[in-house]
Order: C-alpha cells, then sequence, then structure tokens
C-alpha cells in the first residue's frame, strides 16, 4: 500500500467543495491505490455544515481515505499537505467594485500562501478555483517565496472540457474525439478559446466548422457557459467545476494522454510573448508529476488579437493587487 498524501481543500463547505470531497476520497483524483488524508478549511461560520460532511465521509466507508482534518485554523489545513485545492473565496457582495473584490480575495489567499509556505511539503501541487483564479494564484505563489511558482496554478480546465462539449456536439462527435484544443489567458469572459490546432477524429477541426460559427457562436458560448450555467440552475456551476478540479490534478500528477494536452493557468514565462508576471492559461503536457508548455504553435492574427486582450486584463488584475504581492 502506498504513503497516504495529504490533499487540503479550501472551502470544503461549499458546492463545489462538498463535490470535490468525495470524488478525491473515492480515489478519483490520484487513483484506487493511493490513499488520501484529506485537510479541510473552512471560515468559522461554516464549521458546523464542515462537521456534516465529515460525518458523510465516514458513512461513505472510502477504502482510501485514511483521514479528516476539520478546520478553521489555515496553518493547520496545509501542514504537510502535498495537494492543495483552493476554492473558498469571497464572492461580490452588493456595490462591491471589481477592484474591491480582488483586494478582497487577495488578503485570503496572501494569508493562505503564507500558510502553505510555513507549513506545506515543499512540492506541494496547488490549484486554485476560486476566483478571480489567476490572480488568487498569483498573489498565494508570491507569499510563498520557498514554493516554485510553477506549484502555483489556476483552472481553466472548466473552460477546456466546455470547449470540447461543444466542438464534439457541433461536429455530431464525442468528447474523446476531439484533440489539443486550447484556453489562453484569463479565466473570465476575456478568455481565449482556440480550436487552430485542434482535431476530431484526426481531421483538422478548422476544416470542419465555420469561421462565423467560431466567432459569433463557440468563442462566446465558452466564455458565457458559467453566467449561462446560473441563469439555468439559479446557482454557479458546481459539479462541473470540480470535475474539472479533478481532471487539472490527475493529469499533473499522472501525465496527460498521448498526442492531447490539456490547458492550465501557470506562471507566464515569455512564451508566445506573454512575458512573466501574471498566471496565463496556456497549453500544457504533464509528465512525471511536472508540466511544459506546448512550444512552436502557429498563431495567427484571430489568435493573437485574442491572446494579448486576455493578457490586458489579467495585466490590470495584476495593477489592482500590486501591493499585495509580497
Ligand atoms: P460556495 O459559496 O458554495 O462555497 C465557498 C465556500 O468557501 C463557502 O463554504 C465559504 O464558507 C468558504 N470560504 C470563504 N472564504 C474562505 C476562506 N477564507 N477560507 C476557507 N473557506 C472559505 O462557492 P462555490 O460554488 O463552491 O465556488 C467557489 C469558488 O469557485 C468561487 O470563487 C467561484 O467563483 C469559483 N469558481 C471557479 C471556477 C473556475 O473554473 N475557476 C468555476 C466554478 C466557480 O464559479
Amino acid at each position: 500500500m502506498k504513503k497516504p498524501v495529504r490533499v487540503t481543500i479550501t472551502g470544503a463547505a461549499g458546492q463545489i467543495g462538498y463535490q470535490l470531497a468525495f470524488r478525491i476520497a473515492s480515489g478519483q483524483m490520484l487513483g484506487s491505490d493511493q490513499p488520501i488524508i484529506l485537510q479541510l478549511l473552512e471560515i468559522p461560520q461554516a464549521l458546523d455544515a464542515l462537521k456534516g460532511v465529515v460525518m458523510e465521509l465516514d458513512d461513505c466507508a472510502f477504502p482510501g481515505l485514511a483521514g479528516v482534518v476539520a478546520t478553521d485554523d489555515v496553518n493547520e489545513a496545509f501542514r504537510d499537505s502535498d495537494y492543495a485545492l483552493l476554492v473558498g473565496a469571497r464572492p461580490r457582495g452588493p456595490g462591491m467594485e471589481r477592484k474591491d473584490l480582488l483586494q478582497a480575495n487577495a488578503q485570503i489567499f496572501s494569508v493562505q500562501g503564507k500558510a502553505m509556505n510555513d507549513h506545506a511539503s515543499r512540492d506541494i501541487k496547488v490549484l486554485v478555483v476560486g476566483n478571480p483564479a489567476n490572480t488568487n494564484a498569483l498573489i498565494a505563489s508570491s507569499n510563498a517565496p520557498d514554493i516554485d511558482p510553477r506549484n502555483f496554478t489556476a483552472m481553466t480546465r472548466l473552460d477546456h472540457n466546455r470547449a470540447a462539449a461543444q466542438l464534439a456536439a457541433k461536429t455530431g462527435s464525442h468528447v474523446t474525439d476531439i484533440r489539443q484544443l486550447t484556453i489562453w489567458g484569463n479565466h473570465s469572459a476575456t478568455q481565449y478559446p482556440d480550436v487552430h490546432h485542434a482535431t476530431v477524429k484526426g481531421k483538422a477541426a478548422t476544416d470542419l466548422v465555420d469561421q462565423s460559427w467560431l466567432s459569433d457562436d463557440f468563442i462566446p458560448t465558452v466564455q458565457q457557459r458559467g453566467a449561462a450555467i446560473i441563469k439555468a440552475r439559479g446557482a454557479s456551476s458546481a459539479a462541473s467545476a470540480a470535475s474539472a478540479a479533478i481532471d487539472h490534478m490527475h493529469d499533473w500528477a499522472l501525465g496527460t494522454a498521448d498526442g492531447d494536452w490539456v490547458s492550465m493557468g501557470i506562471p507566464a514565462d515569455g512564451s508566445y510573448g506573454i512575458e512573466a508576471g501574471i498566471v496565463y492559461s496556456y497549453p500544457v503536457r504533464c509528465k512525471n508529476g511536472d508540466y511544459e508548455i506546448v512550444q512552436d504553435l502557429e498563431v495567427n492574427d484571430f489568435s493573437r488579437e485574442r491572446m494579448q486582450a486576455t493578457e490586458q486584463e489579467l495585466r490590470e488584475e495584476r495593477a489592482a493587487i500590486e501591493e499585495l504581492l509580497a
């Protein structure tokens, strides 16, 4: 039997956390042969609800669940943690400006970054789901100077999966027929879902769909999918977000499929002209617990313009919280 790994979930009593805890404990993230100790963080007001989550985890009798810590102490939640899914975040309240929202979250993520720096494994893999996810990841990383910034990532996998579902529906195929889609940039409405390198059953996607569908239907549908779910469900995406978070961590830890890649928000390094200083979503391949940006993809003017627009938004988000970067 493998040694258990510690997985921290913040916001564990929230709607995404409620999905994540059970799927991770059942082995869907790291494999059923990997025992898990869950370390669940909540704010004090949600500790009763969290107690209920722990009771249900007990009642599942998962063979791979080696322990559960439920706490409102950030240091305890990150102690020796190997994986962290940072889901808990401050939602936008009435009358709150974008800058207020960025700053409120920056406070949360700087505290959590420091706690990881002081208490977590040096190899911790961090996924930020709580919005604004890319900039929250930047803040957490900048407050954890002893942990490699490459270990701090933001979730654009839900956007990636949404794009695959849309392209599959349009081309009458299944999501498993789709390869090499990319989400560039921010997890926001400026993100750029790109099919220029994608294939459907081995054929170039751009030969199967026309430009007007891409510009007027596909791109806005993927960009606005979160809002469409809220309108339909009366609540934001939760099961699909948790599913994407599991996919992100699974592929990062265990590798991407041959002949394919995934999208992850990672520290920009100058690739594709996106200079360092922001967390930007790129196409990546994962192997042996590490990832590499897919290089040398051709970028046409249509794509370049959109990649730069989403970069610009991330630079503006950074400017709004600059003073909180350590
Ligand atoms: P909920 O409001 O259901 O749950 C959030 C939970 O976090 C609450 O239980 C709250 O008590 C807890 N929390 C708040 N501050 C905390 C702190 N400082 N420490 C620990 N826990 C804290 O929201 P939910 O629907 O689960 O969404 C969570 C976050 O995911 C939101 O920021 C949301 O915008 C974001 N999303 C990100 C997505 C992505 O693709 N990156 C997609 C889905 C989702 O919208």
